[in-house]
């Protein structure tokens, strides 16, 4: 019989996703508990025609010229901003990423996020931790209300959506949005969702939850000019990435109280996060796991298996980024 394709499998994950890859393709799968170091994988990818990735392995143009070989990137995330979608296309590889499986899941926990910002679930745990709590008083880690206030989202994608609707459907809470592109009048009606510039979203929503792709346009976009924007009652949580936030503007606006309160589930540099963060008290901090359900975790890797295994076995992917690859093939 031919040979397998060989693929590297760059991250762990569920045993039963690499026990299915393996019935189909020749798989190295990398151990590590930290992210594969650059030079193990162009090393390791070396007459590998796939890749198993996720958000964070960095793609690029100097790697595909090192890594001839390879033909399919297929990632379990659905931000690909680790990826050089163009570059892949230029040398003939397909680029699949993982959207839809996760848009409830993300969310669920961007609202989960933003209610625990509004109301100081972590910071009022902290200080019944720490034993303070000696007594009730009115004004008792009181925050922000959610219903009927209004939600600001910064990024009208598929979660964006779903975000959206959570707010105006369960909350009652007013939508207002900015997007690039507007969404249809139809769409705009279902979920009572006005557009606005980005200068008049900071300055009217209580509660923003920014859900932008990361890229060049959006880098900083939320910086200090924006922050300055906002109302010292509001919060704003993000669900996206770091970077479109910067995160030192940030610690400095919730130092002095021009926001209430952030919740931050991605930061510049992750795993590493801007000190000045770790400082301020108003704000919630969670290590990327606004897509870790288990169910949805699961989900998202067999999505990124199913893609690798098509595209390499003579299938159809199911959700690539460059199908004009396959046409050219
Ligand atoms: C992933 C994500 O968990 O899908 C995305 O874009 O950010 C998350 O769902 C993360 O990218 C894994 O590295």
């Amino acid at each position: 019989p031919p040979a397998r394709p060989a693929i590297l499998l760059a991250r762990q994950v569920f045993p039963d996703t690499v026990a299915r890859l393996r019935q189909h393709l020749d798989v190295d799968a990398y151990e590590g508990h930290t992210p594969i170091r650059r030079d193990e994988l162009i090393a390791r990818l070396q007459g590998k025609a796939g890749v198993f990735v996720a958000g964070t392995e960095p793609i690029d143009a100097d790697l595909l010229q090192a890594c001839p070989s390879l033909k399919a990137v297929c990632s379990m995330a659905v931000g690909y901003n680790n990826i050089d979608v163009a570059a892949c296309t230029a040398r003939g590889v397909l680029v699949t990423n993982a959207p839809g499986v996760l848009t409830e899941t993300t969310a669920d926990f961007g609202f989960a996020l933003m209610m625990a910002t509004a109301r100081r679930i972590t910071e009022a745990e902290r200080f019944l931790r720490r034993g303070e709590w000696t007594h009730w008083s009115y004004d008792l880690m009181a925050g922000q209300d959610i219903h009927g206030a209004t939600l600001g989202v910064l990024g009208m994608g598929r979660i964006g959506q779903a975000i959206a609707r959570r707010g105006a459907l369960g909350f009652g809470m007013k939508v207002v949005y900015h997007n690039r592109s507007r969404l249809s009048e139809a769409d705009e009606a279902a979920l009572g969702a006005r557009w606005l510039p980005l200068p008049e979203l900071m300055a009217q929503a209580d509660h923003l939850v920014i859900v932008v792709p990361y890229s060049a346009a959006s880098h900083h976009l939320v910086g200090r000019e924006q922050l300055a924007l906002m109302k010292p009652t509001a919060t704003l949580t993000n669900i996206a990435r770091g970077g479109v936030v910067d995160d030192a503007a940030l610690a400095e606006a919730l130092k002095v109280g021009q926001l209430a309160a952030a919740g931050l589930d991605v930061f510049e540099g992750e795993p590493q996060v801007h000190p000045a963060l770790l400082e301020v008290p108003n704000v919630v901090l969670t290590p990327h796991i606004a897509s870790a359900s288990l169910a949805t975790r699961r989900a998202m890797a067999e999505l990124a298996a199913d893609n690798l295994i098509a595209t390499l076995t003579g299938g159809q992917p199911l959700t690539p980024l460059n199908p004009e690859v396959l046409a050219t093939a």
